[in-house]
């Protein structure tokens, strides 16, 4: 069932039933076709109310059917079917109305909303650009300068601003189906207001789509989809709403069969999919109220910010006095800059830091249900940590490392309950990245398991479950890739020529620009570890250039040269006289071979980590390289890719 007829006297009420988000795919414009004959004809009927079931009006058009060819009819045809009625539909929203779901509202005669609901078009994040008059009827009802980071930018608009813009006719509390009766009744004792599409549209500056097009287009990088939206809008501005129709149709099915368009539709689903793991179905979470986080460094002061950006209390612990108020001050400075930016009123920053204890005292993490540790990647540092959180935390308590490539069962042996003990594999900076890689032990619960999952809901985090191993998922994939471009270094590529092809590919830095900024020094103390463990490492340019105090940005060379104060990479002769045993006589390669030899090195480790088991699917693989790694999110990651044999 997708929709639902009841009568109300003289007003029709339509409800769009199609769980969860009520998306329109092709029963539903059927059956919407079929339903504006009928109470067309219907001489008992005055007005119809167009609304939504369950906990939003429409999500948007079923994106699941657009792997398959264009059905009729068409949403635009719907729509225009709506406006053609003889009788009045009157949109009665709530929740959420987003892309198609508001589109369709732009074809009833009136819209009405519940306090609190979101409108919005982010079909450009799904590489397309509204297909069903969004593009031409929105700013005909807000005027252009208003709809434009509506229809390109994906600004959504709250309840109230669309009142006050027009948008909304009027918001109702309470019943809204009953509110929109009413409404209805009352309106059509009145002279209807003209169609969206009959309204003029005040003409645009030059100057607006001249600098919308130069703000869009430098943040949209790789998604066409923005920058045809913004062409949309001007056609239809321009030329008028007919051939602005057409234009925009003709762009969203040009874009709806784009790589682009299918790899941004894989993200959105694998994302979904991956904050409700099948295995996980049916398990009650253990709650997490209070949190602590024992390290107040570069990664425990992110992970306490998330922590508090969801509203959790944090008991922060670090070895000594210094170091506290060396942690205090970093998390004051990050609430402080928040605020700056106008993203956190000062009462909030004021109460995300007061939310926080600071001390030395382990005891203070008696009554945390989890705690993280993010303390130095030692792993006798990190069995002392948990060898006091065994002795004073709670039995129950969940005990996590923020670990980059440790065993957590190495780090946690001999220590009571090992069934609530997992790895939170966060990434820097923590409160921005969206990427945790959770990492069960063979002992781990799954209340725990699936507790981990809920935080990382509630932190509006990416989590992707990983196995053990040297890595885990994307530190693993990581190596491979760097390794591939040390490989074409060595046989005569140049360093800049492997950075300039993967920027053009789509990162926003290529793998020795990274390496500069992080430090080289964090991978040579990871490998001198393994090489004191007796593995065989061999040496690699990065450990020569750390052995010679090169280590990147933070001592003015690494790969690159850097002038103080710059970040600017400048091409090394002295990393050319270094490497220049290592290197084979210098050689061009295109930049499209650079990319497919290193994006094959990715897919390559990604399938060996299928194979393994440390990942349970290609999609979570690519879900850890966009969030964690920068993989531009248009491409889909290394494993779409291969699938699309391109790699
Ligand atoms: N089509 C199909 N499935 C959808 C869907 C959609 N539009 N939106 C969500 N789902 C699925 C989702 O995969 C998940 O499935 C479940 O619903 C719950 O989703 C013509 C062409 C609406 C704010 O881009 O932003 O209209 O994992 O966890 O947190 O111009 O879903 O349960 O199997 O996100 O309550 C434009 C996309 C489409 C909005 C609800 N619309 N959706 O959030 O639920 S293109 C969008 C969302 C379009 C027109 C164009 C959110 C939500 P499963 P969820 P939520
Ligand atoms: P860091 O050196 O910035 O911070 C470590 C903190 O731990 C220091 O402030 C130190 O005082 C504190 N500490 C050490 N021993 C302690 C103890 N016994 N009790 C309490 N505090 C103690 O290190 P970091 O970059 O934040 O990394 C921390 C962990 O997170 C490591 O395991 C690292 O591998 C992992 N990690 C780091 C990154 C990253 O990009 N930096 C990313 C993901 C994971």
């Amino acid at each position: 069932m997708t929709l639902t007829l009841a009568r109300d006297r003289d007003v029709a009420i339509v409800t769009i039933d199609n769980p969860p988000v009520n998306a329109i795919n092709g029963a539903t414009r059927i059956r919407l076709i079929a339903l504006a004959e009928e109470l067309d004809a219907d001489p008992a009927i005055k007005a119809i109310v167009l609304a939504g079931a369950g906990k939003l009006f429409v999500g948007g058009a079923d994106i699941s059917e657009f792997d398959r060819p264009v059905e009729s009819p068409t949403l635009p045809e719907v729509i225009a079917r709506i406006e053609a009625a003889r009788k009045p539909w009157i949109a009665a929203i709530h929740g959420v109305a987003f892309g198609g779901g508001l589109e369709i509202t732009l074809g009833c005669r009136f819209r009405l909303a519940a306090p609190g609901t979101r409108l919005g078009l982010p079909e450009v994040n799904l590489g397309i650009i509204p297909g069903a008059g969004g593009t031409q009827r929105l700013p005909r009802l807000t005027g252009i300068a208003v709809a434009l980071p509506v229809v390109a930018e994906m600004k959504t608009l709250t309840a109230d601003e669309a009142l006050k813009l027009g948008l909304v006719d009027q918001l109702i509390e309470g019943d809204l189906v009953a509110g929109a009766i009413d409404f209805a009744r009352s309106a059509i004792a009145r002279p209807l207001p003209p169609l969206a599409i009959e309204r003029p549209l005040a003409d645009a500056t030059p100057e607006l789509w001249s600098e919308a097009a130069q703000r869009i287009g430098k943040a949209a990088r790789g998604n066409a989809a923005p920058l045809r939206a913004l062409d949309a809008m001007r056609h239809g501005a321009e030329r008028g709403i007919v051939e602005g129709l057409k234009r925009e149709r003709s762009l969203f099915l040009d874009l709806r069969g784009s790589p682009e368009a299918a790899a941004l539709r894989y993200l959105f689903f694998a994302e979904r999919g991956a904050a409700r793991p099948a295995a996980l179905k049916g398990v009650t979470p253990l709650p997490i109220r209070r949190v602590g986080v024992i390290g107040g460094g570069t990664m425990g002061v992110g992970i306490a910010t998330a922590l508090r950006d969801a509203d959790l209390p944090v008991v922060l612990v670090e070895r000594d006095a210094e170091s506290v108020s060396r942690a205090e001050k970093a998390l004051s400075g990050s609430f402080e800059a928040a605020q700056r930016r106008g993203k956190l009123s000062a009462e909030a920053a004021a109460a995300r830091l007061a939310g926080v204890t600071f001390t030395t005292a382990y005891e203070a993490l008696a009554d945390c249900d989890l705690v993280i540790e993010a303390v130095f990647e030692d792993l006798a540092v990190k069995r002392a940590v948990f060898a006091r959180l065994g002795a004073i935390c709670r039995p129950d308590a969940i005990l996590a490392t923020n670990t980059s490539y440790l065993d957590p069962r190495r780090m946690t042996e001999g220590l009571p309950q090992p069934e609530r003990v997992l790895g939170l594999h966060f990434f820097s900076p923590a409160q921005v990245m969206k990427l945790v890689e959770i990492i069960p032990t063979p002992a781990t619960r799954p209340e725990v398991l699936a507790a981990a999952f809920a935080l990382a809901q509630k932190l509006g985090k990416i989590p992707v479950q990983a196995g053990i191993c040297d890595g885990f998922i994307g530190n693993r994939i990581l190596r491979r890739y760097r390794g591939a471009a040390e490989t074409l270094l060595r046989s005569g590529v140049a360093i800049e020529a492997i950075d300039a092809a993967m920027r053009n590919f789509g990162f926003a830095m290529g793998p020795f620009e990274v390496q500069d900024l992080s430090g080289l020094d964090i991978s040579f103390l990871h490998r001198e570890a393994a090489r004191a463990r007796g593995e065989d490492v061999p040496e690699t340019p990065g450990d020569v250039l750390v052995r010679a105090g090169r280590k990147g940005q933070k001592t003015g060379g690494g790969w690159y040269d850097y002038q103080p104060g710059d970040r600017t990479p400048r091409v090394s002769p002295e990393t050319a006289r270094l490497l220049a045993p290592f290197v084979a006589e210098k050689r061009d390669m295109p930049a499209t071979e650079i990319a497919d030899h290193l994006l094959a090195a990715m897919a390559d480790e990604g399938r060996a980590i299928l194979d393994e088991g440390i990942a349970a699917s290609a999609s979570d693989i690519d879900l850890v390289e966009v969030h964690g790694y920068g993989f531009p999110r248009w491409r889909g990651g290394p494993m779409f890719l291969r699938g699309r044999k391109t790699v």
